[in-house]
């Protein structure tokens, strides 16, 4: 069915999952008129939290986004879970068990479960991400969730755009010479160590405590928390929740977390500003990049000339 900028409207006020599911849909395929629409949704009150999740494959992310659903569920929240992870699929573990099925009318409303692809159009992943949590944001979600691989730096950069950043980090995998050079030390609110009914745990621990000790902290800066979980247990849980809200009160409460929001919507607004720029520039100069890259492949040019090059054909093309 067909529905009318009204009945979207409407139905994002309301809530409903399928209008949600939809107008996600739009922004993933870059729909324009989908775009528009969404850009104009307000938020009648409030604002969600959003709680990024990152971290290798396989360190237990789902797992432990699925746990943090449930209890924020059985707290009376309204939860959505956003997996910017296709390469593992979201199989809703102890929700399913608990009989809600995401994404369908017949759904309990109150968690919301949706994947989207890593991989979009130039650009299109931070802008789809962005859009697809301003939807829920203005659905009336309480609390988002959004899952995402820490392995590449579009991945960072969409974690680093939540309110609250957990990186999980698993025993035998990463040592703290990865978490320095992956740039975590900066992103994470809390650590979660992962994978603590193994072997190891408690060393991680300690590698970690020990680096963040050598971090200088200004007065009132959030000082993360370092907690160990066995998701599929849920062991630990309660504790990665409590210094969740713990971080979300200092966002709300202290004026140097007013200060890191803001920091974080300007980092953010710069990369969106960016790439509608670069999708600007480059529209009809067709297979002009790749001209130039042959250019620079041949040595008839360098990087640096190509840039002015291209900047110049763009230029041209505006006046
Ligand atoms: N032993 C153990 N296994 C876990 C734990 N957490 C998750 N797993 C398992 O690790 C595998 C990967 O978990 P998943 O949540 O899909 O990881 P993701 O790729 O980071 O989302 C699954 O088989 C989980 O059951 C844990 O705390 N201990
Ligand atoms: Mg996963």
């Amino acid at each position: 069915m067909k529905y009318s900028d009204e009945q979207l409207r409407a139905g994002i006020a309301a809530g409903d999952v399928r209008v949600i599911a939809r107008l996600i849909t739009g922004v993933e395929a870059g729909d324009a008129a989908v775009r528009s629409l969404v850009a104009s949704l307000q938020r009648a009150t409030g604002r969600a939290h959003i709680v990024g999740v990152t971290g290798a494959p396989g360190s237990g992310k789902s797992t432990l986004v699925d746990q943090l659903a449930l209890r924020f569920r059985n707290a009376g929240e309204r939860v959505a879970i956003l997996a910017v992870d296709p390469s593992s699929p979201f199989t809703g573990g102890a929700i399913l068990g608990d009989r809600i099925r995401m994404n369908s009318a017949a759904a309990d409303a109150s968690v919301f479960i949706r994947s989207m692809a890593t991989r979009g159009a130039l650009g299109g992943l931070s802008k789809a991400t962005v859009e697809a949590l301003h939807i829920l944001d203005c659905a009336g979600f309480d609390r988002i969730l959004v899952e995402t691989v820490g392995v590449g730096q579009a991945e960072v950069d969409i974690v680093r755009t939540a309110d609250t950043c957990v990186v999980v980090l698993v025993p035998g995998m990463g040592d703290s010479v990865q978490i320095i050079k992956a740039g975590l030390m900066e992103i994470a609110d809390i650590f979660v160590i992962n994978k603590a009914d193994r072997d190891g745990a408690l060393i991680v621990e300690k590698d970690l405590l020990a680096l963040l000790s050598l971090v200088d902290l200004e007065p009132g800066a959030w000082r993360p928390v370092v907690s160990r979980t066995v998701a599929t247990t849920g062991a630990g849980i309660e504790e990665v929740m409590t210094a969740s809200e713990r971080h979300r009160a200092w966002l709300e409460g202290s004026a140097q977390g007013q200060a890191r929001r803001v920091r974080v919507v300007a980092q953010m607004l710069q990369t969106l500003v960016g790439e509608r720029l670069l999708a600007m520039a480059l529209q009809g100069l067709g297979g002009q990049v790749d001209k130039f890259a042959q250019e620079c492949v041949a040595r008839t040019r360098t990087p640096l000339q190509a840039v002015d090059g291209l900047l110049a054909l763009v230029a041209a093309a505006r006046k």
